[in-house]
């Protein structure tokens, strides 16, 4: 189910549909009396019970009920299972969503990270630092996400933050920690804060995720030296942090705003992380690589997300997913000058012995945009007899995931 759908099914049992909020949590400490059927009088006798909100009433036993003057049980039993209902819904639904944490100092681009990601490259230019804690909820592809951006000036984060780290460091599915590559004079405040935040996870018994995003490594400063120097230098002040939290999964990636396929990208990676969908997927693919007696296989969007890949090393990955995203960004120029966009590419390598093929699959979200399947083979015919087979019999299941 999801989110509008929920909040429909909820809606229903509401006196005014203009109340449900944006948080689906706070409608558990809406007054009784926002329900249909509870007049404000008998709301008024609920709350010299101390039952004030719907949660409240939830946490009431229909089978044994409290007594409140000139409320007859039935209809009391009635509300309370109501409300036990509507709290059963509701959490469901906020488990489901993942809380992403971004946080790193000042002026990392943790915001502008958030506004690539939704397309909204027009506000970066216009972006002040973050005032304390900005939520957001983010529908990336039908996974629900609440991003959590922490402002990174100095004065929340030796406040506002860890005074009471429970207001912001529970129940995290992924951390991003984000950092400024090119700002090297910064990296032990960086490294510092970053152990800041991981004890005061650790101490909450939070042991999420974390990716560590270098970001600002633009296109023309990842060729110089100084940014080679900046990246090993870096790491290093990072995993020496991470060596004192034991079972702390820590993954690097490198952004640009500049290029929205690598937030794409680091996006893919942390989706990963914190869900079992692309496990699922990735599951598939690699029945399907065998199957086709091949050396790996990607499921990417036309514009730069992958869904999941199999391979069995690495260079074939980056093999693969390169050549994906360059031949779609070939395709996107090609489409731009009028031209029908192929279903299939197909480029062979024949000094290496190898043939790479994408096959376009089915368009998602209302922009329709396209999803390929990537193929890297040493056995083309094998691949081409096949692909019927993928789309007929496996194609379906990974539908049900996307
Ligand atoms: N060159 C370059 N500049 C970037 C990149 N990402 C962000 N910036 C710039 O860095 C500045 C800070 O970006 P923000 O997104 O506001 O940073 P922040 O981490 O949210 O900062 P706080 O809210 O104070 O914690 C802005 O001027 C951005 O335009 C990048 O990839 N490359
Ligand atoms: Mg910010």
């Amino acid at each position: 189910m999801t989110d509008k759908e929920s909040m429909n099914r909820i809606k229903d049992f509401f006196k005014s549909s203009t109340i449900i909020s944006e948080e689906l949590k706070e409608v558990l400490d809406y007054k009784p009396d926002t329900l249909i059927g509870i007049d404000k009088i008998s709301a008024e006798r609920l709350a010299i019970a101390n039952i004030r909100s719907i949660g409240d009433l939830a946490n009431l036993s229909p089978e044994n009920p409290p007594e409140i003057k000139e409320l007859p049980l039935v209809i009391l039993i009635k509300w309370i299972k109501i409300a036990k209902v509507l709290e059963r819904v509701i959490l469901e639904q906020v488990r489901k969503q993942k809380k992403l944490l971004l946080i790193g100092l000042d002026n990392g681009g943790k915001t502008s990270i958030l506004a690539v990601i939704q397309d909204r490259f027009s506000i970066i230019k216009a972006l002040l630092p973050t005032k304390g804690v900005q939520r957001e909820k983010l529908d990336f592809f039908g996974y629900p996400i609440i991003s959590w951006d922490l402002g990174g000036q100095v004065q929340y984060r030796e406040k506002y933050y860890f005074n009471k780290p429970e207001l912001f460091f529970t129940e995290v599915d992924l951390v991003l920690y984000v950092i400024d590559s090119q700002d090297d004079k910064r990296f032990d405040e960086a490294a510092d804060y970053f152990r800041q935040c991981l004890s005061a996870m650790s101490e909450l018994g939070e042991h999420p995720p974390v990716l560590v995003v270098l970001n600002k490594s633009d296109q023309d400063i990842r060729k110089t030296l100084q940014w080679q120097k900046n990246v090993t230098a870096v790491k290093n002040k990072i995993e020496d942090v991470a060596r004192d939290f034991k079972g702390l999964h820590l993954e690097f990636c490198d952004t640009t705003i500049f290029q929205k396929e690598t937030i794409m990208q680091m996006f893919s990676t942390a989706l990963k992380k914190v869900s079992e969908t692309s496990e699922i997927i990735e599951n598939i693919l690699e029945d399907f690589t065998d199957i086709i007696e091949g050396r790996a296989t990607s499921l990417i969007s036309m514009d730069g997300l992958i869904f999941g890949s199999f391979t069995k090393n690495n260079t074939d990955e980056m093999l693969i997913n390169n050549t994906a995203l360059l031949m779609q960004t070939l395709s996107n120029f090609h489409s731009s000058i009028g031209l029908i966009r192929e279903k299939t590419t197909t480029l062979d390598f024949p000094l290496n012995g190898f043939t790479i093929r994408g096959e376009k699959l089915f368009e998602y979200s209302d922009l329709q945009i396209p999803v390929f399947l990537w193929l890297l083979s040493e056995n083309p015919e094998l691949l081409y007899e096949k692909i019927d087979y993928f789309k007929e019999q496996l194609l379906p299941l990974i539908n049900l995931f996307l």
